[in-house]
């Protein structure tokens, strides 16, 4: 088995990317197994370039094959925010429940048929040698006007799929697997993985 690194502290988004590499010859660990591994600062102003100074940092400390995700929730109305601040949108070290509150508040005054959003997911597969390759995904819905379901993780409760009539958080893992942003990005990362080792 060969060794790919997440280069995240989001159990969340750790445990989804888990389940949906599942099958393949990679053991896959996290920064729980590199406890000493450097923050990486997230200064850049695109998911792409967050998830490249991620991904950077955490292969430079382990060596190894780095799987970096950075993703977040754009709102039409708000112009694309909180988007690369989506982890820390009611302040620095925000739980789930603060951001949500606050994307909340901020858009008291939207109406229904302008709450319209993207999650979006970008992966970035990074070779300690220096090269790397992006997959993306998107994942449209609209904002809530208040919180349901208790899956998931991040602003789960607030993201209503109009065509299931439920927030993601009121979704099964599994049927959020199957459609996420991060399920799209992580099923083109999938199809390369297996060109470059095709079963015999
Ligand atoms: P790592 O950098 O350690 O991976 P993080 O939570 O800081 O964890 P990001 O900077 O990529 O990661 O921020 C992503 C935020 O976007 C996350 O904290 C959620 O608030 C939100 N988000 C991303 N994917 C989501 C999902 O599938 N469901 C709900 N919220 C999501």
């Amino acid at each position: 088995m060969k060794t790919l690194v997440l280069a995240s502290k989001n159990r969340g988004k750790i445990r989804e990317i888990e389940e949906m590499l599942r099958g393949l010859p990679w053991e896959i660990k996290s920064l729980y197994d590199y406890p000493d591994c450097p923050e990486p600062a997230e200064t850049g102003e695109t998911f792409l370039a967050n998830a490249l100074i991620k991904a950077r940092t955490v292969s430079r400390h382990t060596s190894e094959v780095v799987l970096a995700d950075d993703s977040g929730l754009e709102v039409d109305a708000l112009g694309g925010e909180p988007g690369v601040r989506s982890a820390r949108y009611a302040g620095e070290g925000a739980s789930d429940d603060e951001n949500n509150d606050q994307l909340l508040r901020v858009m008291s005054d939207v109406p229904e048929g302008q709450r319209g959003a993207a999650f979006r997911c970008v992966l970035v597969l990074y070779h300690p040698r220096g090269d790397y390759v992006t997959f993306e995904g998107t994942w449209r819905g609209v904002i809530a006007s208040s919180p349901a379901g208790t899956e998931g993780f991040g602003y789960d409760p607030l993201f209503y799929l109009p065509e299931r009539g439920l927030t993601v958080a009121q979704l099964t893992p599994e049927e959020k697997n199957r459609l996420s942003h991060r399920s799209q990005a992580v099923g083109r990362l999938r199809k390369y993985l297996q060109s470059l080792d095709p079963d015999p």
